[in-house]
């Protein structure tokens, strides 16, 4: 990786994985792309190139390609769940029209492709506990639809055209930087900013639902890592299960209230988000990423709990 294209660096993931590169990659130029009305700003504006990347203007992605002779493409462009299953055609051009104009103008560039995929690509006949790398995969959202599309399609370009396509099956992420929206593992996130500020947490998501999380810095930290793996150790490719923990609200509740005593939540069910929560495993098996490249989270519920309560308050001020 030297010269990489990050689409939808104004995103949830794009934008710290866009800053990370910056910091990380000694050499080479890491431009972020984003969409007209999410322009990058401050940091993000500030620490390098930026270029308008819709994923649906194959011509705008050759442009930017050939001008910055880009290697690597993180293509983050999506609606998460709740949103595509209200929009499941614009879910659809985003996610499928969207990923093959990456892959084409990967192929004919001759550049590397991560795109993410998700616990979202499981569904109700997936084993729930301890989900195997290769499992069935039925997802019954749109999402989950476009999610094992995306793994399909990359490994046939890989298969077919030699693209160097690496992927990651992401659980529900937590960061204190930029909000989710969307998604149905947001409450996660919600959840510590109601505590923080003092507030009454209205959780969508019922008690007993348990779904894999992941803290931020982990997931910037695998998708980084998978593409620097050493291609000859890898078995699979698209995607690999990561997993770093699994909780319900009930446990994520009671965790911050270790730190927040007066902290309270209530449920109010949100049947949209509770449908797909259902769907999804409790926890992955994520053998496989430990075995090929390396695989290792760093941050528990209890480090990133603390982590993210001393990160809200200084960026909340309370
Ligand atoms: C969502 O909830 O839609 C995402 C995901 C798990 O892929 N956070």
């Amino acid at each position: 990786m030297k010269n990489v294209l990050v689409i939808g660096s104004t995103g949830q993931i794009g934008s710290e994985l866009t800053m990370k590169l910056r910091r990380h990659l000694r050499e080479g130029t890491i431009v972020a792309g984003y969409i007209k009305g999410s322009e990058p700003k401050g940091a993000l504006l500030e620490s390098g190139p930026s270029e308008i990347a819709d994923v649906r203007n194959a011509k705008g992605l050759t442009e930017i390609v050939k001008r910055y002779k880009i290697d690597t493409i993180y293509n983050l462009a999506a609606l998460l769940s709740a949103t595509a299953e209200q929009r499941p055609l614009l879910a659809w051009d985003i996610q499928m029209n969207g990923l093959i104009n990456v892959l084409e103008v990967a192929r004919l560039n001759h550049c590397a492709v991560f795109t993410p995929s998700s616990i979202g690509s499981f569904g109700p006949s997936t084993p729930k506990v301890s989900t195997p790398q290769d499992t069935i995969q039925r997802p019954t959202s749109m999402y989950g639809v476009t999610k094992v599309a995306t793994e399909l399609l990359s490994d046939y370009y890989f298969h077919k055209f030699g693209v160097d396509t690496r992927s990651v099956r992401f659980p529900g992420l937590i960061s204190n930087v930029t909000h989710p929206g969307g998604g149905t593992t947001d409450y996660a996130v919600e959840i510590y900013y109601a505590a923080v500020k003092g507030e009454e947490f209205v959780c969508p998501i019922a008690a007993g639902t348990y779904m894999d999380m992941m803290y931020m810095p982990d997931a910037l930290r695998a998708a980084v890592k998978i593409m620097e793996a050493d291609p000859w150790r890898l078995i699979h490719r698209n995607a690999f299960n990561v997993a770093s923990m699994s909780f319900d609200p009930e446990i994520l509740a009671a965790k911050i209230r270790e730190h927040i005593p007066t902290f309270t939540m209530r449920y109010q069910v949100d049947p949209v988000r509770q449908a797909i929560a259902d769907s999804w495993p409790d926890s992955m098996n994520d053998r496989a990423a430990r075995e090929e490249w390396g695989w290792r989270p760093k941050f528990n519920l209890e480090s990133m709990t603390i982590d993210m309560i001393a990160h809200l308050r200084g960026k909340l001020g309370v």
